[in-house]
């Protein structure tokens, strides 16, 4: 079957269901929560009940500004007779057991097509576009709060439009959404130009202790929990300060090391020349895109987790 024939699939079952719970993925970013929401909205006008779920308690501020994020719960509905997941690439990232019929709608290679229907496409630059155009394929109208949701996803993901997967396609997303009124200005301040204090603080330490490697290819970002603590700042706001490096002339991909509360190292990748991300974070057992990518070190310290990291890396764009 097809995607499009899929989710025919999909909305038989949710006609049939009594409670859905869109699914976003643990810390959740703009194209996880966008695309749950456009869901959520859809699922509104068909009168479901519905619940907004994300197990991650703590989600990045930033992100307020998505429709229904007022309506986001911590805890999986015992109630609820469907889910939907939107942008998680394995069950992990669901972030509790779901016992309910699934539906997996993703755009990561290397889904684990955990769902019982499975819709994947990793030709798309977010999940927001795969949800986009099987909304197009099946007429379903958009409102301005799911133009703003689905355009949310598709500039976060493409990175304000930077990534090397920013294409036609994404351009005609782009003017279909702002057309159906979506809040484009404001996706684009919220997500890339809103900074809290403690985060401005934060970046001026990250851009202290910033270093070129590998003959200025490799910008390596590093942020302890002491910065942290010291700023006052959340931990996505380091991710701001990655995605400006990469504006550095000499860059071909970023690195950036979070330590974390229990002693574990979290690492982002960025690419700007194509060089597979995926490749590098796969070898840490992570994962992600092409031009951006995360992963996990336990039980590592900053220096030898640089090391690692780095060696590998070289490796990628060599
Ligand atoms: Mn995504």
């Amino acid at each position: 079957m097809g995607n499009s024939e899929d989710f025919g699939a999909v909305l038989e079952k949710i006609y049939a269901a009594d409670h859905i719970a869109v699914v976003a993925h643990i810390n959740p970013d703009a194209d996880s929560l966008g695309s749950a929401s456009a869901m959520y909205s859809l699922l509104l006008r068909l009168h479901k009940k519905v619940t907004f779920f994300c197990a991650t308690e703590n989600i990045d501020p930033r992100l307020a500004f998505l429709p229904w994020f007022d309506k986001l719960r911590h805890r999986f509905p015992v109630s609820a007779d469907l889910a939907i997941s939107l942008d998680c690439g394995s069950k992990k990232r669901l972030g509790t057991e779901i016992k309910c019929p699934l539906v997996n709608i993703d755009h990561h290679a290397g889904n684990e097509a955990y769902g019982e229907i499975n819709i994947i496409d990793d030709t798309a630059i977010s999940t927001t576009q795969v949800l986009y155009e099987l909304f197009e394929d099946h007429g379903i109208k958009l409102n301005a709060k799911m133009a703003t949701s689905l355009y949310a996803g598709l500039l976060d993901d493409s990175l304000g439009f930077l990534s090397e997967k920013t294409d036609a396609r994404a351009f005609a997303m782009a003017a279909v959404l702002s057309k159906a009124g979506a809040d484009t200005r404001g996706c684009a301040i919220e997500l890339f130009e809103r900074r809290s204090l403690a985060a401005m603080r934060l970046k001026g330490m990250m851009l202290q202790e910033m270093s070129l490697v590998h003959n200025g290819d490799i910008v390596l970002l590093r942020v302890t929990q002491e910065m942290l603590l010291q700023s006052g700042a959340h931990a996505a706001d380091c991710e701001a300060v990655l995605h400006e490096s990469m504006g550095l002339p000499t860059i071909k991909a970023a690195v950036l090391l979070r330590e974390r509360r229990d002693g574990s190292i979290k690492g982002s990748l960025r690419s700007l020349d194509g060089s597979d991300m995926v490749v590098v974070a796969n070898s840490f057992g992570g994962g992600g895109h092409s031009a951006s990518a995360g992963f996990e070190l336990p039980f590592t310290n900053m220096a030898d987790a640089e090391a690692v990291v780095l060696q590998k890396l070289k490796k990628e764009l060599s």
